[in-house]
């Protein structure tokens, strides 16, 4: 089976320095990166459009110093941002017409994959600002896959919401957006997650008109595709895979592709335990879609199923998924890999089943640690290239790579460049309960094992 290429070396983008490309490959990237340093002129963008306009309003409102936004006209950016939601679907509609199925959408490389933002406005805009020429929005030279949770956990969801929406409506197509597992009202309301929510920064930025700005981005969510796909090899996700039925047909793809596919306002394990089989189409679209967004890989030693599926500290109902279930999934579909979000790394990145899963994380200082944010450049040979970033107030301690070497683990293939020793990474979960968790209904233990046969 083909696979896909890491390249070692670690592009760093420093904090507050501009552009520092380092290794080899940074000649490469500069010929699709402006550094910062550079004039950036948004000459590119049409002053008119409501998008251009929501990136001003950010922009004047955004204090990078303090990582503060002062919004002078709050009412005027809700009006706006309730317009950008609307302008948002119709353009998901008109620019997925082609390239998306059911619940998938059909991605070219090269392409930039971003893993979770979490509100943190300062590694978001950094990070796209590298990679498009002089901050021209409408003039990026590769795709932007977003892997979803742009919002909670972190200070500003709403700002980072209302960026990747403009930007996605500038870039007239170049940008995917997917779900994420805080694409969800249920998640991203919960109390669990403080002033942080989406729902508390609504409330906290647009006072009693707050609930408004909630529906309309929840609106946009629900519109989402829930997984997309690399020059038809690279399967990409928030969380991961649909779990195996051990249906002779694998149909996780067809299920997944179907254009009836609905787009679910909540996506919530299925009531009550799984024991009827085969599961109507609801429910089996239901977890195929749960497991897209709320998914793990397996860790070493972890029991799995004879599929290859195991329990997932997130809730009753997740699995994570073990190395044969990633080859299952894989071969059925032709795929040579999996990218996907939902777990920090201390790098930004990790890579695991030697090479087919990648993990990445593009928010940096995450809950308060000392994490680098990265996003993963897919050239059109299919080599990953990791862009990241490290966090302010970075502190520098035993355990933490050397500048310049990528983060991967297990034995990557192929590695491009010279092959520098590698730290091993500790794994952190990102400790998100899951809806179940959350004080909804109750999924007992049947449903998980029934689930993960
Ligand atoms: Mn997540």
């Amino acid at each position: 089976m083909k696979r896909l290429r890491i390249d070692s070396h670690m592009l760093t983008v420093d904090d507050g320095t501009g552009a520092i490309f380092r290794g080899p490959v940074s000649e490469y990237i500069e010929s699709l990166t402006t550094p910062r340093s550079r004039p950036c002129v948004m000459d590119q963008a049409p002053e008119h459009t409501l998008a251009w306009r929501i990136l001003q309003d950010l922009r004047e409102a955004y204090d990078g110093t303090t990582d503060r936004f002062h919004h002078d006209r709050p009412d005027v950016f809700l009006r706006r941002l309730l317009s950008l939601c609307l302008e948002v679907i119709a353009s998901l509609d008109k620019h997925h017409a082609e390239s998306r199925k059911g619940a998938v959408a059909f991605v070219k490389s090269p392409v930039c994959v971003f893993g979770d933002i979490h509100g943190n406005y300062a590694d978001l805009e950094s990070l796209v600002l590298q990679l498009i020429p002089c901050g021209s929005f409408t003039n990026a030279l590769c795709n932007f896959l977003f892997l979803g949770d742009y919002v909670d956990r972190g200070a500003h969801g709403i700002e980072c919401a209302a960026f990747i929406m403009a930007f996605a409506v500038l870039s007239a197509g170049k940008v995917t957006l997917l779900r994420g597992n805080h694409e969800e009202p249920h998640v991203n309301s919960s109390g669990v997650f403080g002033t942080t929510s989406l729902l508390s920064q609504c409330r906290n930025l647009f006072g009693e008109h707050g609930p408004k700005a909630f529906v309309a981005l929840n609106d946009v969510f629900r519109n989402l595709p829930l997984a997309a796909v690399v020059d038809e090899k690279i399967f990409c996700s928030h969380g991961g895979f649909p779990r195996d039925f051990g249906n002779p047909t694998d149909d996780r793809m067809a299920v997944l592709t179907d254009p009836d596919f609905p787009r679910m306002s909540s996506i919530l394990p299925p009531a009550g335990p799984i024991t009827a089989w085969p599961l109507p189409l609801p429910d089996l679209r239901t977890v195929y879609a749960f497991d897209c967004l709320w998914s793990d890989p397996a860790e070493a030693g972890d029991p799995l199923t004879p599929l290859g599926f195991g329990r997932n500290i997130r809730g009753a109902f997740c699995v994570s998924y073990g190395e044969a279930a990633v080859d299952k999934f894989l071969e059925n579909h032709s795929f040579i890999g999996l990218l996907r979000g939902h777990q920090e790394q201390c790098c930004g990145v990790q890579t695991r089943c030697e090479g087919k899963v990648t993990t990445v994380f593009s928010t940096s200082g995450y809950c308060g640690h000392n994490n680098s944010a990265a996003c993963v450049h897919v050239d059109q040979g299919l080599t990953l290239r990791i862009i990241s970033k490290k966090p302010r107030n970075y502190q520098t301690h035993q355990g933490l790579p050397r500048e310049g070497a990528a983060e991967t683990t297990g034995s990557t293939p192929e590695v491009a460049g010279d092959e520098e020793s590698v730290p091993t990474p500790v794994p952190l979960r990102e400790q998100a309960p899951c809806p179940a968790a959350l004080g909804g209904e109750g999924y007992g233990e049947n449903a998980t094992s029934a689930g993960a046969k």
